[in-house]
């Protein structure tokens, strides 16, 4: 089983995140951590947070000259602007007065749509800081670390998962049908990691105008995955079902609001026979690319999940994004000190992140692709992972080499 933890605040010294049941012998890339790291502190519309970061992760354990031992691996995440929030959020119980940063008042007046309010009333907080530091977005810089180590065990399988923007506030792309090498091809660091050039304009004016107001946006992202085994996932038991475990993940990623699989809601208003992805015979009966398969299915609007099993098709999960809860132009709320009506609090914050949470979600789905691989061939090692992965590739080839002799008993 692959499990991950993280903790500390946006505004502490670091984030550290364990990550537990990764085989041993996988060669850390460090430098493609620092990559998908960095990706996530892109975007048109992020704040200016992203101009004082510059995220990267250092291995505290669990690898030694390179590779993974088998033991968990804990990697932390320095909080650059922590020397400006010392004081705030000193651990000591005096802190030091010189300990560096303003000495912030409490923060009393929830923002509508952050964890403020409900957090205040959870854990009997005066002071919202203590809801919103760790509540804060700023928490999936160590989820992106974890699932870089994911992205790379999936590697050594041939399984590659990529994301893009389908929709920023009223502006949308052609929803399905990004081709994965298109997905793959758009930049580190494309403002809106949306394909389709003429909507990401679109999305841009939507962002300007959003600011303009004080006001913000939300929006789509689709995670797409290639080379996915059929049989991931199981339908024997309601928690082993590999989309709900998905949705689980995403849904995690602060802001989420809803997740869809393929073609999602869309099935709910079109017939079966419109929904369904027939079951093709491949020509010849010939095993064609990965996966190993007799049949090609001319439509993925399952999104590569039947049953809750992946079925050998390409994944494709998206997840709807609300606008980020800060408005520069704040709405109505209370001060949690009087009860007294008031404008909600002002934190620093983005305008739009939505390209920055679809980097968060191809973090999650590989965290579950991995999780969900080592379930189905095991391994405590990198090499004997291989070796199962490819034994079962040889088992399907040969069960499904030649069309089946309808006379054969
Ligand atoms: C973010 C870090 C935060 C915010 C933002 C995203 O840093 P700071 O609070 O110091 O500006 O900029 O978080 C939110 C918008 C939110 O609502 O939590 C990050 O690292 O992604």
């Amino acid at each position: 089983m692959l499990r991950f933890l993280t903790a500390g605040e946006s505004h502490g010294r670091t984030l550290t995140v364990i990550v537990d049941g990764l085989p041993a012998g996988l060669l850390i890339d460090g430098d493609a951590v620092t990559r998908d790291l960095r990706r996530r502190q892109q975007g048109y519309g992020r704040g200016r947070r992203m101009a004082i970061e510059a995220d990267a992760a250092v291995v505290a354990a669990g690898v030694r000259h390179g590779r993974t031992t088998g033991a968990p691996v804990a990697m932390t995440i320095e909080n650059r602007d922590w020397v400006n929030w010392a004081f705030t959020m000193h651990p000591e119980v005096d802190p030091p007065a010189d300990a560096g940063g303003a000495h912030r008042a409490p923060v009393t007046r929830p923002r509508p749509g952050h964890a403020d309010l409900a957090g205040a009333i959870k854990y009997g907080h005066a002071d919202i800081r203590d809801v919103l530091e760790r509540a804060s977005a700023r928490e999936t810089a160590a989820r992106v670390a974890a699932g870089a180590l994911a992205r790379q065990l999936l590697a050594q399988l041939a399984i590659d998962v990529a994301s893009h923007v389908i929709a920023i506030g009223g502006a949308s792309a052609e929803v399905c049908g990004a081709p994965f090498e298109a997905i793959l091809a758009l930049p580190d660091d494309s403002p809106t990691r949306c394909v389709d050039a003429a909507a990401a304009a679109r999305m841009i004016a939507a962002i300007d105008a959003a600011r303009e107001a004080g006001d913000t946006l939300g929006g789509v992202f689709e995670v797409a995955a290639r080379g996915v085994p059929a049989g991931l996932g199981s339908y024997a038991q309601w928690d082993r079902r590999l989309d709900g475990r998905l949705a689980q993940a995403l849904m995690s990623i602060p802001a989420i609001k809803a997740v869809s699989i393929g073609i999602g809601a869309d099935a709910a208003r079109l017939r079966g026979s419109q929904v369904h992805d027939e079951i093709l015979p491949r020509a010849g009966g010939t095993m064609g690319p990965e996966p190993a398969f007799p049949a090609v299915r001319p439509t993925n609007r399952a999104g590569g999940l039947e049953g809750g099993v992946t079925n050998g098709q390409e994944l494709r999960v998206s997840a709807s994004m609300k606008p980020i809860a800060t408005l520069m132009t704040p709405l109505r709320s209370i001060d949690l000190e009087t009860g007294a009506g008031t404008a909600a609090a002002i934190e620093r914050s983005d305008v739009c992140a939505v390209p920055a949470a679809s980097a968060v979600g191809e973090a999650m789905v590989a965290l579950v692709l991995a999780d969900a691989v080592l379930e189905r061939f095991g391994g405590d090692s990198v090499d004997e992972l291989r070796h199962r992965h490819a034994d079962w590739q040889r088992q399907v080839e040969q069960r499904f080499a030649r069309p089946r002799d309808p006379e054969a008993s």
